[in-house]
């Protein structure tokens, strides 16, 4: 293990005069963690490691006591860092913390962590690989229950395990392709032998597919739904009645909603990002028609679209000629929203009423959401975890082109560099092949204390 510098940061939120919190948890990571409770109790009779234990935290240099807590401490290695830890569980007060704080300071031998530092360690010192890392960010950003559960399988090792199956199984085809490289004139068939060309393939092909799933990105980022149909029909009005605020502009006027509004939603668990848009209607005015455009590109690019049309008007008519012209309409996903009915009864098969003045039928259009939302996500489903990030699906895609070209090499020397360069790829996601500018990246998205 590289010896490295004793770090130590508040874990909890910082304590304001506004939001006092009733406990703060100071943590520790580095070889002299155990150092700082003694200078912090004034006693070299600490706790048995791992057994908490309440005791009076002093000043160490006056010997005043600042405030009585919990402490606990963990031996090297086992630690959540891998290094001796240490962790002060004080009362959540300004001034406690930043008594604390300094006294740490002033002990002389301890830097206050940077954003990441103690989740980096782990990293370094193995006791997590990177997408289990970027898991714990996930966690703590998870605002729904369904990105809590994705983020909680990843940081399980989900993910490092599907990626590092296929590594072992890429490094076994390379073995074979190196095994006659070097031995050109053993019995080893003749260029790639078919065996290993189907063992190339069939990775290729699992990448693919992993490549196609966007249920995990779609989690992390939100799944969109785009809210269109003509003017006046209620379209913002249900903008503001699903997010409870007056997001968007209700007018009377038709034509008045002309950008597109975004707003953040949970519904059932699932994260959505609403979007409500301009009236589809032919109109003259150049703004409005940009709008027109944007409201079409919008429920284009959408996970699931709301037709909206309204009771008190020829709303049949209304969703035949919209559903007849969208480029994307999906029965069993996409729900029409039949507004206004306080104004006018409507029935039918398939529709959804709902008085976006009154609030009724919302929990049915709720209900159906909810639904959506789960049919769409579980579309596509195997039992492997989806992707869930950007940089992920980088590496995966420079590892699936160059398994293309390694499965078409026509020489075995080249197959071989190609399928070594996939399985650099690879390697990258989980860092068993590390860049240091990669890592830099990816840990300095946490908060301070993780
Ligand atoms: N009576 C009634 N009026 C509504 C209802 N929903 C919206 N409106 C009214 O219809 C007009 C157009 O609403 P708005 O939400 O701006 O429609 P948009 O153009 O589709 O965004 C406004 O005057 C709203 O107050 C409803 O359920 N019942
Ligand atoms: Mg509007």
């Amino acid at each position: 293990m590289k010896e490295a510098g004793t770090i130590y940061a508040l874990a909890t939120p910082a304590p304001s005069r506004s939001a006092p919190g009733a406990i703060s948890v100071v943590r520790l990571s580095g070889s002299r963690a155990a150092e700082v409770l003694i200078g912090l109790t004034g006693s070299v009779f600490l706790p048995a490691p791992r057994r908490m234990s309440v005791r009076e935290v002093i000043d160490p240099m006056s010997g005043e006591a600042i405030d009585r807590g919990l402490i606990v401490w963990f031996e090297a290695p086992h630690s959540a860092t891998g290094e001796t830890m240490a962790e002060l569980q004080l009362h959540g007060g300004r001034a406690v913390v930043n008594a604390v704080l300094a006294a740490i300071q002033r002990l002389g031998f301890c830097r206050l962590a940077e954003p990441g530092q103690f989740t980096r360690r782990a990293f370094e010192n193995g006791k997590l690989d990177l997408t289990e890392a970027e898991a714990i960010a996930d966690l703590v950003a998870a605002e729904t229950d369904q990105q809590r559960r994705q983020a909680l399988k990843q940081m399980d090792g989900a993910l490092s395990r599907l990626y590092e199956d296929w590594r072992r199984q890429g490094l076994r085809a390379l073995a074979h392709l190196e095994a006659a490289i070097d031995f050109p004139d053993e019995d080893l068939p003749e260029g790639i032998g078919d065996e290993v060309k189907r063992d190339i393939a069939g990775l290729q092909a699992a990448i693919a597919e992993h490549l196609a799933d966007r249920r995990g990105e779609r989690l992390r980022e939100g799944l969109t739904i785009a809210i269109v149909g003509p003017p006046n029909a209620g379209k913002s009005s249900l903008l503001n009645l699903l997010s409870r605020r007056d997001a968007a502009i209700v007018s009377e006027i038709a034509g008045t909603t002309r950008d597109v509004i975004e707003v953040h939603l949970d519904i059932g668990g699932w994260p959505v990002v609403l979007a409500d848009t301009a009236g589809l209607r032919e109109t003259a005015d150049a703004v409005e028609q940009e709008g027109v455009r944007r409201a079409w590109a919008r429920a284009a690019e959408a996970d699931l679209r709301l037709l909206v049309v309204d009771a008190s008007a020829d709303w049949r008519a209304a969703r035949q000629e919209l559903i007849a012209v969208s480029e994307r309409w999906d029965e069993t996903l996409d729900i029409v929203v039949v507004n206004k009915i306080d104004l006018a009864s409507a029935e039918g098969a398939d529709i959804v009423t709902l008085s976006a003045r009154s609030g009724a039928g919302l929990p049915v259009l709720l209900a159906r959401l909810e639904a959506a939302l789960a049919t769409l996500m579980a579309r596509g489903a195997g039992s492997a975890p989806p992707l869930t990030r950007a940089r992920h699906r980088e590496a995966l895609m420079e590892a699936e082109a160059s398994l293309v070209r390694a499965g078409t090499a026509t020489e075995v020397a080249l197959a071989a560099e190609d399928l070594r360069l996939a399985m650099r790829a690879l390697g990258r996601i989980t860092g068993t092949v590390r860049i240091d500018e990669l890592l830099d990246v990816i840990f300095r998205d946490f908060c301070i204390g993780k």
